[in-house]
């Protein structure tokens, strides 16, 4: 990428979860931005963001909206990827994009910085933001990984609302209303009723009778890792919480590791802040990640039913680590090269 003072920048998506956050973001961290230019469907036509202390109107997404762009940050979905990431390329401009579009693609760099920052440098004008599960999870993993090589991974993850959209947090806001007030429930967004319950269940299901979030984890965690020999099985179950997704990861190491050992690697580890004091009820919870950058850690334990295993709590904030941050983090990277 070519170096600049400032830089012209896109946000695909600018009025959805992940888009908002992108543009506070840009803010907070004091990104370069020349000018900002908020994309999105004829839905948001009309709308204004905040950027800077300047309202910014959104512009309706179209072929020829990345003219002069640096850098666009694309979160509206696989489709709109797949269609727009091609025309920003050709105008000159690195697609950052946190859709499932590109991810599996060999020839495209999937991106945790402080996990796999060399890949960025392969890339041909996209790189691929992880899923947001699996982005947490390798935070934690790869300091363990580097020292003791992980063989296994089983992982459940507790998934909040906020990761659908908008729409979803709306959802359980409004079934919550109505059981306290004894009326009937609505479920639109999901299949099921989602307050006061757990739906095993995260996007489609597919013949393996895995979710395709499960095997998100798998296919992603591996590419990152950049090893295709651990064995991954994942379980992804949406809960009622509005922000930061919880997991419970055991892992199979070759090298013994104890839980003494991983608890010190972490503490040092970039990204990650260990909380595990468990005698005082010390242990990250999803409501005290939520706004936060780090990915926390607790309740480190050995397990006492395999050799070498171990099990971890892994708490972060999915619409920031988990999206909108790691993209932002990926373009930190970019210009600072
Ligand atoms: O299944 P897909 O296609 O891969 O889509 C996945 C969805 O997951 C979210 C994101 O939803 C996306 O739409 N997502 C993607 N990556 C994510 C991640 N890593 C992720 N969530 C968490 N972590 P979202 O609500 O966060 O953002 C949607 C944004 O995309 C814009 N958009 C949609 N279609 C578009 C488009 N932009 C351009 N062209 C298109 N064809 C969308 O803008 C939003 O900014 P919008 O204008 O369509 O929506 C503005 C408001 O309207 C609400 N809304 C959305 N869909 C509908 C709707 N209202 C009524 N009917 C609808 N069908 C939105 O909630 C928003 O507030
Ligand atoms: O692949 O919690 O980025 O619903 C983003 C939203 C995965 C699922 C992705 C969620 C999706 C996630």
């Amino acid at each position: 990428m070519q170096k600049k003072d400032r830089y012209h920048v896109a946000v695909v998506g600018a009025t959805g979860a992940v888009g908002n956050e992108m543009i506070s973001i840009l803010e907070e961290r004091k990104f370069p931005v020349a000018d900002l230019r908020l994309l999105a469907s004829e839905r948001s036509i009309g709308q204004t963001l905040p950027f800077n202390g300047e309202e910014h109107e959104v512009e309706v997404l179209k072929e020829n909206s990345f003219r002069g762009i640096d850098i666009a940050l694309f979160s509206a979905g696989a489709a709109r990827s797949l269609k727009f990431a091609p025309f920003a390329v050709k105008e000159g401009a690195v697609v950052i994009d946190n859709s499932s579009a590109f991810r599996t693609d060999p020839a495209i760099p999937l991106v945790v910085p402080e996990v796999n920052a060399p890949a960025l440098a392969r890339h041909k004008g996209i790189i691929a933001n992880p899923n947001c599960s699996t982005i947490q999870m390798v935070v934690a993993l790869k300091p363990i990984h580097d020292v003791a090589k992980i063989r296994r991974i089983v992982v459940t993850t507790f998934q909040s609302v906020s990761g659908t959209g908008q729409k979803a947090m709306d959802e359980l806001l409004e079934q919550t209303r109505s059981l306290l007030a004894f009326r009937e429930v609505i479920s639109k967004v999901y299949p099921h009723q989602i307050a006061f319950n757990c739906l095993p269940h995260i996007d489609v299901f597919l013949p393996n009778g895995y979710s395709k979030e499960e095997m998100k984890m798998v296919h992603e965690t591996r590419k990152i890792l950049e090893d295709n020999s651990i064995a991954i099985t994942a379980t992804t179950v949406r809960v009622p919480v509005f922000r930061c997704h919880s997991e419970s990861v055991n892992i199979q190491t070759e090298k013994k590791i104890t839980a003494e050992q991983a608890r010190e690697l972490l503490a040092y580890a970039e990204g990650v802040s260990v909380l595990d004091d468990p005698s005082n009820n010390v242990y990250p919870l999803a409501i005290n990640a939520a706004g936060k950058d780090e990915t926390f850690v607790g309740r480190i334990r050995e397990d006492e039913s395999i050799e070498n295993g171990l099990n971890l709590w892994i708490v972060s904030d999915n619409l920031r680590k988990g999206a909108a941050l790691n993209a932002i983090q990926i373009a930190e990277h970019l210009i600072r090269e």
